[in-house]
């Protein structure tokens, strides 16, 4: 069978110097990880990515940190300056922003484009050393999208059976595109995959339509939804992939005893109160501040609430060295005490606020012990959050409030209460709504969340993203007990 090698900015997991000669390891948060590491674990292969310290790469610890991971780890370096530039600098402050509709949160400032050109050079010759022939490339996400062009440009691309690449943030719309400078360049970029997936039918449209728009000489041929784009004498497949979660490793960390033992300890702390959870790394795309507007105008109109519910809101620190998300805690943390400070009583604190990570077992306790969950974002890839709260959902029980701006939003209406994130009143009307709505109908719209979540899981979606890389390599054979996962 091909070997898989899966190609990231970052590793799943970061190293950090902690004195001399002293190194910690800790796990890398975030949807792409979540994602791709259960896929590896299981097949093998090789992940080369960057992790997460600038400089030379400590190889001791790095062999410590890789040893059962159960695939081959390489380690991309970056300099302090690449860092900066390429990872806060063009990925982080020019991609980010402008791929999230935030485009006046862009600095398109021109230094930035060479060094992710450079950057992603360097990943490119780390494919060259890695890879054989046969092997299937598949790139991810926003900060490796030259990969192909400068492994074309390297000419032993012909060598190589396929390059694919998946963007786990959303595209945008021609509208906003048109606003990047190196939109033409970056295109062309893409265009050099042989095979692009994208999370929803959306952001499909969106990709489409700028290559219309900004690349004339391709031609776009689309039957039903499949789409191949011929340019420069080459075809090149696009579909919509949307990532899914391991729906059994979720629901069974969620049934453990330990699981099961601290979610009930949360919700006896918190006693006749509906628990409503919002989770999110600290981004300004999850639309934090505006979630706690909408809940402190529901305490407002709503008074039958106060007493009632609590917000518990988890913010998992993250790129906090970017001014602008520093910025955005000052905001998220003075919310947070304009709530508390208004409505608190001796015996209810309306917004339990983490300002961290929560491991894993916590994580799933306070997807099991809350009646809803309250996702927000402006606007989202995919949002892994609001699938593994329902695959933790194991009684059957709880609701969804969505921004219809989530890709999760195509796969889990009209059962997911979606809502407009700008919309302060429409989301405390509908906190309202999710706070009275019977348990019946709770139940018969998570079952259907559920059953949506279970099919199109992790597996399924590497399936199907893998189904359409053996179309083009007609080699790369498919794996029957990942399909039977399904
Ligand atoms: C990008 C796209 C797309 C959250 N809190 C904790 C914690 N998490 C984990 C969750 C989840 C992951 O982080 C977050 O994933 P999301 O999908 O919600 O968001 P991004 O990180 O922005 O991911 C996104 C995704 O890529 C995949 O394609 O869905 O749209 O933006 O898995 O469980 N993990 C731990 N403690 C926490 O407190 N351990």
């Amino acid at each position: 069978m091909n070997r898989l090698i899966i190609v990231s900015n970052r590793l799943p997991f970061a190293l950090d110097s902690a004195g001399e000669d002293l190194w910690t390891v800790t796990p890398a948060v975030g949807g792409l990880v979540s994602a791709v590491e259960p896929i590896l674990r299981e097949r093998g292969g090789t992940w080369i990515g960057w992790p997460g310290i600038p400089g030379k790469i400590p190889q001791g610890p790095l062999a410590e940190a890789t040893r059962d991971a159960g695939y081959n780890v390489v380690p991309v370096a970056l300099s302090e300056t690449e860092r900066n530039e390429f990872y806060y600098g063009y990925s982080n402050e020019v991609i980010w922003p402008l791929f999230h509709d935030l485009q006046n949160f862009c600095n398109f400032e021109p230094a930035y484009w060479p060094a992710y050109k450079q950057v992603n050079e360097r990943y490119a010759d780390a494919i060259i050393r890695n890879a054989r022939p046969d092997d299937f490339i598949w790139v991810h996400d926003y900060h490796l999208m030259y990969v192909a062009q400068a492994l074309r440009e390297r000419s032993t691309s012909q060598n190589l059976s396929a390059l694919t690449f998946f963007l786990h943030i959303p595209f945008p719309p021609y509208d906003i595109f048109s606003k990047l400078p190196q939109q033409r360049r970056l295109l062309h970029a893409l265009l050099q995959f042989d095979l692009l997936g994208l999370q929803t039918r959306r952001d499909v449209r969106n990709f489409l339509q700028c290559v219309r728009r900004v690349m004339p000489d391709a031609k776009v041929l689309s039957r039903g939804e499949t789409h191949v784009i011929r340019f420069e004498k080459r075809k090149i497949q696009l579909g919509h992939f949307p990532i899914g979660i391991d729906f059994d490793s979720f629901e069974n960390g969620a049934k453990s005893e330990a699981v099961t033992q601290r979610s009930q300890q949360l919700r006896a702390s918190f006693p006749d109160c509906q628990l409503m959870l919002g989770s999110d790394r600290l981004d300004y795309s999850k639309g934090i501040p505006e979630r706690l507007r909408a809940f402190r105008n529901a305490l407002e109109r709503y008074p039958e609430l106060r007493g009632r519910i609590v917000l518990i809101q988890i913010v998992v620190p993250s790129r906090v060295e970017i001014p602008r998300y520093h910025e955005f805690k000052g905001q998220i943390d003075r919310l947070v005490g304009d709530i508390n400070g208004r409505f608190s009583t001796s015996t209810w604190i309306p917004v339990q606020y983490h300002f961290r990570g929560l491991d894993r077992e916590n994580l799933l306790a306070h997807y099991r012990a809350c009646d809803l969950a309250f996702i927000t974002p402006h606007k989202d890839g995919m949002n892994l959050v609001a699938k593994e709260y329902c695959a933790c959902r194991t009684d059957e029980d709880g609701a969804l409030i969505l921004s219809q701006f989530a890709g999760a939003a195509e796969q889990l209406k009209p059962d997911a209460l979606l809502v407009n994130p700008y919309d302060v009143e429409q989301m405390a009307d509908t906190i309202w709504t999710a706070f009275r709505m019977s348990e019946e109908e709770r139940s018969a719209r998570m079952k259907r969340m559920r059953r949506v979540v279970r099919k199109e899981n992790v597996f399924w979606w590497v399936d199907s993203f893998l189904a359409a890389g053996s179309q083009l390599t007609k080699k790369f054979p498919r794996r029957r007990r990942t399909l039977l996962k399904g």
